[in-house]
């Protein structure tokens, strides 16, 4: 089956969607793959998960695009290619034609013509020019700043490839270093990428939904300018401002801090205490995020010497810098609330600082317990406020500030701009030109794509902490587009999720050479109806995708806010419970197990396992059950008898109920993606068709092929090369696939009959099939007059008979 479909599937070009408008367009996408060696288990989960989406919006009748491509730039193909003193793009090709044959053997039902890759030139010609569109937009731009250094791999990572301060991807220890960089001002569309969350609630799964609005972390409070006192005669004052989410406690703050790494210690600091600081810096530079912001350590600080006059009350706060407050979060300096913030309280504790409480919450006085008061309650201590609540207390003090002209309402949020460029070979360079007079100069479109550099092999792309990109001269040194004069090309390279986060528009036209997408087909597919990943994606590549999506929007070039409009998340598969790793030993080989089962039972393996958001244990999954059943599913093909066209009506009752129950059944739980359930409910009706063939009215009864042809369909979601037997076998054309879902016939869905149990004496002694309708007093009629009923009461007489319509009689002699 495996040689034989394939070409018929191609030649067909079953999975090519027509795009004419004949009929509805549906979009099914699978995150696509990185080409690291072949595929794996965890691509034929993916992968089957997805398929069964498509292949069952085909059945429906829709006009589905179900694409795949590779997102192929990103350092494995450069390291391979340092070690192998190669070319980045040979290992990079070899390992997608190897895994696109595999993705044919594993049939998935993908429309093989717009294939692409993000490091081909046709490709990345477009995330280039995008980028010009967003540059100009104001949307990328450049500036020296302390980005994560990973010193293993002597490049830049954005803070989400940094975890627990260690690189993402070596786990070496990350350190800061300043340079200057290319970044995506993704903060501009903060708000909107909250907001929009709305509308995927119900169609995302929650967690994600969650993570992506921590990540973006909105939070609303006030932005409050402080004056610092002059550091002595003849010197000028300062203004500091802070963001404060509790605007409301202003009178209970009794202290100031500056984040100790940032600028502005260094600018506030007097003479007297700046060697104290600067021994404090060297320390902090050595300590993650997370470190500084754990609850558990002892607060660390200096005082810079300097005062903060607190705009409402005058008072004079002693500026203190210290790690706990973070450089890059709000105004990297806060007013400090000892009574009300816990790790003020413990800095104040620390250091012999006032607490001063201006919330009575009913709670025990945090200077004496140490613990922060952080309940609703009523405003003390704090002039016009008092009385107040916190809830009113909120908007009352921050129209105190506008009054004064002190302050005023903010929102923060904690989404920072995406940082993208890096400092390596194998990705789209980033299309500038750096001239003396012009400054940057964006390639014009028709010196697009800005094309690597072929004649880098081996060592010289290995990093040094500038790109490799530099060291090619006759690449790097062009003339100015603008003025003509002697100028250079950046020499840095975009960000692998710039490429992915553009991909699913260029499938609607991949070959299109007027701009990144046929502008005529983007709203007729876009946006995604249904896409299908790894919940690793949950922040980062969704998050940018959006981001791209809206921008690419607010150019006019496309309807759809959103590029996803559903999600799923498969689960992860795992080998005794655990992730498969080298170093566990318990990997397994996707390529034995095809050879092992067929493809058609790894794949039902797969989905059989479990809910497709649950984990597949693989050491607990029987593939060669799944193998058996689809043998069994066969040669019921193999065993109809009836001729097409037969009547069904005439066929058996309960096998033609069960049949259309299943299709009934089916469809709803394809919607809700409990594939693994459709399954079990296929297993059912293979089996009770096996009966009637076998035991019943036999192979020629009609209700057997109608039987028969609802298997095949169905079970083209999950085992493609199967159900095409079958369908061949019961005497269709290819392709299964387009067959159709089967039509319910609405009036077999109730069930026809029920199975009542005689018993006499609590004894059973017959079995009768009745409509689940019957009265009482047909049931006892029906019970008495059983032939068997009658043998074995003997001619005794009857005392009485219970009646349980329409499950039980039971009969008590005489
Ligand atoms: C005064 C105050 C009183 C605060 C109080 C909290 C409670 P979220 O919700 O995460 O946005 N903060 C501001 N910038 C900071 C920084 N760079 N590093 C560490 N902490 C910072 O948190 C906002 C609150 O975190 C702000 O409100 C500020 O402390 C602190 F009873 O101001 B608050
Ligand atoms: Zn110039």
């Amino acid at each position: 089956m495996e040689a034989k479909w394939p070409a018929v599937w191609e030649e067909l070009k079953v999975f090519t969607p027509l795009d004419d408008g004949s009929k509805e367009r549906r979009y099914v996408l699978d995150m696509f793959p990185y080409p690291s060696g072949d595929l794996h288990m965890g691509h034929a989960e993916a992968f089957a998960m997805g398929d069964v989406v498509s292949r069952y919006w085909r059945q429906l009748g829709f006009d589905v695009l179900h694409p795949i491509g590779w997102d192929s730039f990103g350092l494995p193909a450069e390291n391979a290619a340092i070690k192998r003193n190669a070319h980045p793009s040979e290992w990079t090709y070899a390992n997608i034609d190897t895994q696109a044959e595999s993705f044919k053997r594993y049939a998935i039902s993908v429309d093989w013509s717009r294939r692409l890759q993000t490091s081909d030139p046709e490709y990345y010609r477009w995330t280039q020019w995008l980028f010009t569109r967003f540059y100009q937009r104001g949307l990328a731009y450049r500036k020296d700043s302390p980005v994560n250094w990973c010193p293993k791999d002597q490049t830049v990572l954005a803070n989400e490839q940094v975890v627990n301060g260690a690189c993402e991807r070596c786990g070496t220890i990350v350190t800061k270093k300043s340079l200057n960089q290319w970044y995506f001002k993704i903060t501009d569309y903060a708000d909107r990428l909250l907001d929009d969350m709305d509308a995927l609630k119900g169609n995302w799964p929650d967690r994600v939904l969650a993570m992506q609005k921590n990540w973006i972390g909105r939070s609303e409070g006030a932005h409050v300018r402080f004056v610092i006192e002059a550091a002595g005669p003849g010197k000028p004052e300062q203004e500091l401002t802070v963001f404060t989410t509790r605007p409301d406690t202003l009178y209970g703050a009794t202290f100031f801090v500056v984040a100790a790494d940032a600028p502005l210690a260094l600018e506030l600091v007097t003479a007297e205490h700046a060697e104290a600081l600067s021994d404090y810096r060297e320390q902090v530079k050595a300590l993650s995020d997370i470190e500084r912001q754990s609850t558990q350590r002892t607060k660390t600080g200096v005082f810079t010497g300097r005062y903060a006059i607190n705009p409402l009350t005058g008072e004079k706060l002693p500026v203190w810098a210290a790690d706990y407050v973070l450089a890059d979060y709000g105004t990297g300096a806060i007013m400090a609330v000892p009574a009300h913030d816990q790790r003020d309280l413990d800095f104040a504790k620390a250091f012999g600082l006032p607490v001063r409480a201006v919330l009575d919450t009913g709670e025990e006085d945090p200077a004496a317990t140490g613990t922060a008061t952080t309940g609703e309650g009523t405003l003390i201590n704090s002039g016009e406020l008092n009385g107040l609540s916190k809830a009113e207390a909120i908007p009352a003090a921050i129209a105190i500030l506008e009054k004064l002209g002190t302050g005023e309402k903010f929102v923060n949020f904690r989404l920072r701009d995406w940082l993208l460029s890096r400092q390596r070979f194998w990705g789209a360079p980033i299309p500038i030109i750096h001239c003396p007079d012009c400054g940057e100069v964006p390639v014009p479109d028709d010196q697009l794509p800005v094309r690597l550099p072929d004649n880098l092999r081996g060592e010289s792309l290995a990093p040094k902490g500038t790109s490799p990109l530099a060291a090619a001269a006759e690449w790097v040194n062009v003339s100015c587009p603008r003025c003509g004069g002697a100028a250079k090309r950046d020499t840095d390279t975009m960000d692998t999720f710039v490429d992915s986060s553009w991909y699913f528009l260029r499938f609607v036209s991949p070959q299109y050479t007027d701009g990144p997408f046929d502008p005529a087909k983007v709203n007729d597919w876009m946006p995604v109806g249904q896409y299908v990943g790894g919940v690793e994606h949950a922040i980062l590549h969704l998050l940018y995708a959006r981001f791209f999506t809206k921008v690419i929007h607010d150019m006019g070039m496309l309807e759809a806010t959103e590029p996803f409009s559903r999600l799923l998340n498969q689960g992860q598969v795992l080998n005794g419970g655990k992730a498969m790793s080298k170093s566990l030993g318990n990997g397994v080989d996707l390529g034995q197990q095809l050879d092992r089962y067929g493809v058609d039972a790894v794949r039902l393996t797969m989905v059989f396992a479990g809910p497709p958001e649950d984990d597949v244990d693989w050491a607990d999954v029987s593939p060669s059950g799944s193998a058996k059943f689809l043998a069994r599913a066969w040669r019921l093909a193999h065993s109809v008898a009836s001729a097409t066209g037969t009547d069904p009506s005439t066929g058996d009752a309960a096998l033609r109920s069960l049949t259309h129950r299943t299709i009934h059944e089916a469809k709803a739980l394809l919607e809700g993606h409990k594939f693994n359930v459709v399954v079990a409910k296929l297993m059912e009706l293979v089996n009770a068709t096996r009966k009637v063939i076998d035991s019943g009215s036999g192979p020629a009864d009609p209700a057997v092929r109608e039987a028969a042809e609802a298997v095949a369909i169905l079970l083209s979601l999950f085992a493609p090369y199967t159900a095409e037997d079958m369908w061949n076998v019961l005497g269709h054309p290819a392709s299964v696939a387009n067959a159709g879902f089967p039509q319910v016939d609405e009036s077999l869905l109730v069930q026809q009959s029920i199975t009542a149990i005689v018993q006499i004496q609590g004894k059973v002694r017959d079995r009768l099939e009745v409509s689940p309708d019957i009265s009482e007093e047909e049931l006892r009629e029906l019970a008495l007059a059983s032939a068997t009923v009658q043998k074995a009461l003997d001619g005794r007489g009857i005392r009485t008979v219970i009646v349980r319509a329409p499950k039980l009689v039971n009969i008590v002699p005489a």
